[in-house]
């Protein structure tokens, strides 16, 4: 096919059901949604879909022959999911655990650990049959909540693999998500995506709130950090096929449809709704704001009629039998208090319709009333405005509704105001047809440029290689030609130096800084850089000098603590510290501030060294962190104007320090020394490391780790993972 890579679409069920029936095996191919949106971007690439085919089968014959025609006809790959492992993963933690916490139902969720185990083992199940069939280059798009632990496990076995993954369901607020026992290896589960996407932009903020909570995870314009990776998060609201939905209103069939129902409602007006039958949808809730509204005005008895389509939905779960008899319950309750000879309030039907009637239904409509408690988009309230391209009709939609956020001109609701709904439900009744177009055309017009086929393609697009952003002094990635040329330089060179930091360069950040010590891998590579007597060996750092001698004391390196205000040369028996023009007793002065700040900011810190005091902020709460740390920054800077003090934020850290003391100070000492260096190499990640990047001369090789920004550095190296990897072909391993 054509030159793009592969596409292997990965979700729970399969677009094409496979059901079986006294004539043998049928086929039901799943129209709209998904498998449609899908349509065009099959036109550009070869695609294929690997899901569970809704049955299971024992007979090898008979999976052989379901797996032939499945890849023939309908490009899908069937998964047979082990039965006893099933409903474990499905009924169980999928629809019972996360379904409900991420609705927010959390008293409707129930955690078990066989079925977290369950649900685990089918993930796995999933990525054996991803690595029989992915080949190198091939995009994986793994689709929903079903399969939330699959892009780490297809991490794991193909490191380079390209992953997608989207939501379709609501990211709950952290508050509601950390319920979750098994929240850390959900989120690290998703990590293992290269991109993430959501229906909002509240879910994706909810997400990348857990992650920085529990995982301690920051995010930078979306992007997240995750050992040597970059995982973006973005939003993508799903559309709907717009065009299909306006065609399908011009034929026959449809106009045939329409006709019956206007002879059959005549003058009444109708309000409609479309649901699976479940608890989030807001059922019950809306049937008795119609309620309400047949009692606040009995003038329009006789003159409406809701028609109310449910379609079944995990019929065999007890909740979703007791949901259906409170809904019959209500409906024949209100039929009853207020139906009369030839009009009856409420047509109820239970059942799945044909595409169709559904349209007819959409097209018949004066109201739709879409009020689910909870829904990550909702396509009905789309799909009506679709069904009526010339702009007639009236939305009422939930607030709760991933929808809301696009369709602003839509009657807003809160679906659980009976008197508001019931409000919504006159103006909607009464409104005049300029003011219907009004509010509609504009959300018809957004939903005709950001339809499903741009949703596809916009998320795949997210997928590709990342084109660097047009930032000054972007540094150059040292890929591995890079790295070979650096190598080439240092082999070739007999007097090195090799200026390296600490803290997020060396080893990755820890929660407590004491955590940070180094491990003995990277203790043996020092020591072979050290012995190497080509090479000076200094240690730069922002660490106090006590931890620095503890940890490297011993490695025969030269030590720079504290950002430059002590320094201790091999063989020294003490540290020397630099002079400045501050004066003595600075710190007396400014404690009490600092002090006040760590009362304010529970989990905060005060840390004092030779010619600076730190107050961090890496275990406070981080909103609240962040705050404390502007304040404390305006107040710090009232108080040492005009002084010999400088404010310095670095990460998750306010410190102020004597000027005159700094890493690009310190750096001179070398660079400005009687030894002529042929090799320079300088590395580091934070602000504190730029004023040594700043000091390099040219020809040296600057290196910043971590993801790409602004930097004085000319080169950049994607982690402290990579870092170390760098140092282990410096030493030849
Ligand atoms: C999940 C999220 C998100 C309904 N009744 C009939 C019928 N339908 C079709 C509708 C619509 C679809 O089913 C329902 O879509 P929703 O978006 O409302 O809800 P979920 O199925 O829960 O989907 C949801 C969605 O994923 C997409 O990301 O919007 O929030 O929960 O397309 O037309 N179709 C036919 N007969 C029916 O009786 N033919």
């Amino acid at each position: 096919m054509g030159k793009d890579p592969k596409l292997i679409v990965v979700s729970n069920r399969l677009p094409v059901e496979v059901v079986r029936t006294e004539d043998g095996l049928k086929y039901h191919p799943a129209a709209g949604g998904l498998a449609t949106s899908l349509q065009s971007v099959r036109k550009q690439r070869d695609m294929v879909w690997l899901g569970w085919p809704g049955i299971h089968v024992w007979d090898d014959k008979e999976r052989k022959e379901i797996e032939r025609r499945l890849l023939k006809e309908y490009e899908s790959v069937p998964l047979f999911l082990p039965p006893s492992d099933f409903d474990l993963y499905y009924e169980g933690f999928s629809n019972g655990t996360i379904w409900p916490l991420f609705h927010y139902f959390p008293q409707n969720a129930h955690y078990e650990a066989r079925e977290w185990s369950a649900y685990k083992a089918i993930n796995a199940v999933f990525r054996d049959k991803i690595l029989e069939i992915a080949r190198p280059g091939d995009l994986l798009w793994i689709h929903d909540y079903h399969l939330m632990m699959l892009p780490e496990l297809v991490r794991e076995a193909l490191p380079e693999a390209k992953i997608g993954f989207f939501l379709h369901i609501p990211f709950p607020s952290s508050e509601l998500f950390r319920m979750l026992p098994w929240r850390e290896e959900i989120l690290r589960g998703l990590l293992g995506s290269d991109l993430i996407g959501f229906h909002s932009h509240g879910y994706a903020r909810h997400f990348l709130s857990s992650l920085l909570r529990l995982l301690g995870l920051e995010q930078e314009f979306g992007r997240v950090i995750t050992g040597d990776r970059v995982v973006k998060v973005d939003t993508f609201p799903i559309g709907v096929d717009v065009g299909r939905f306006e065609t399908a209103m011009g034929t026959k069939a449809v106009q045939k449809e329409l006709a019956d129902l206007e002879d059959q409602t005549r003058d009444r007006k109708i309000v409609l709704t479309v649901d699976r039958l479940d608890f989030t949808k807001g059922i019950v809730e809306r049937l008795e704001s119609f309620d309400h509204f047949l009692s606040e005005n009995p003038d329009w008895h006789r003159r409406v009629t809701l028609i109310s389509l449910a379609v079944p939905s995990r019929t065999g779960v007890p909740e979703y039998q007791a949901l259906k008899k409170e809904v019959d319950e209500a409906v024949g309750r209100i039929n009853g208090r207020y139906g009369r000879p030839g009009w009856v309030p409420i047509w109820y039907m239970y059942r799945f319709l044909p595409f169709d009637r559904l349209v007819a239904l959409y097209g018949a409509a004066d109201v739709a009333l879409v009020t689910p408690l909870r829904d990550g988009m909702n396509l009905v309230a789309k799909e009506y405005l679709a069904a009526h391209p010339d702009g007639t009709g009236v939305l009422i939609l939930s607030e709760t509704a991933g929808a809301a956020e696009e369709l602003g001109e839509a009657l807003i609701v809160n679906p659980h105001d009976t008197e508001q709904i019931s409000e919504a439900l006159l103006h909607a009744l009464t409104m005049s047809e300029s003011e219907q177009m009004a509010r509609n055309l504009p959300m018809l017009a957004r939903l005709r440029r950001y339809d499903v086929v741009r949703w596809a393609e916009d998320f795949l697009g997210g997928l590709e290689p990342e084109i660097a952003p047009a930032k000054q002094q972007v540094q150059v990635r040292l890929d591995e030609a890079g790295l070979e040329l650096l190598l080439e330089a240092y082999r070739s060179t007999n007097r090195r130096l090799l200026l390296l930091d600490y803290d997020g360069t060396m080893v990755p950040f820890a929660a407590r800084p004491e955590e940070a010590a180094p491990d003995e891998e990277l203790l043996t590579l020092l020591v072979r850089l050290v012995k190497d007597k080509k090479n000076t060996v200094v240690i730069i750092s922002g660490r106090d000098l006590e931890t620095l001698q503890d940890w490297l004391g011993e490695i025969g390196a030269d030590l720079v603590a504290e950002h430059g205000a002590q320094i201790r040369r091999p063989g020294d028996t003490k540290w020397t510290r630099q002079t400045t023009e501050a004066p003595d007793g600075w710190k007396g002065e400014l404690r009490p501030l600092l002090e006040l700040y760590v009362d304010r900011t529970p989990g905060s810190m005060l840390e004092e060294k030779t010619a600076s005091m730190a107050w961090h902020y890496r275990r406070a709460e981080p909103d609240l962190g962040d705050l404390r740390a502007k304040q404390l920054m305006e107040n710090l800077e009232g108080v040492i104007a005009n002084t010999p003090l400088v404010i310095m934020q670095g990460s998750k850290v306010v410190e102020v320090k004597e000027s005159g003391i700094g890493k690009g100070r310190a750096a001179l000492r070398w660079l400005d020394s009687d030894t002529i260096y042929d090799f320079i190499l300088a590395t580091g990640d934070d602000v504190t490391d730029e004023e040594m990047f700043e000091v390099m001369p040219d020809g040296a090789w600057s290196i910043r780790i971590g993801v790409d920004r602004r930097s004085a550095a000319k080169y950049s190296l994607r982690g402290t993972s990579a870092f170390r990897s760098m140092l282990r072909s410096l030493v030849g391993d």
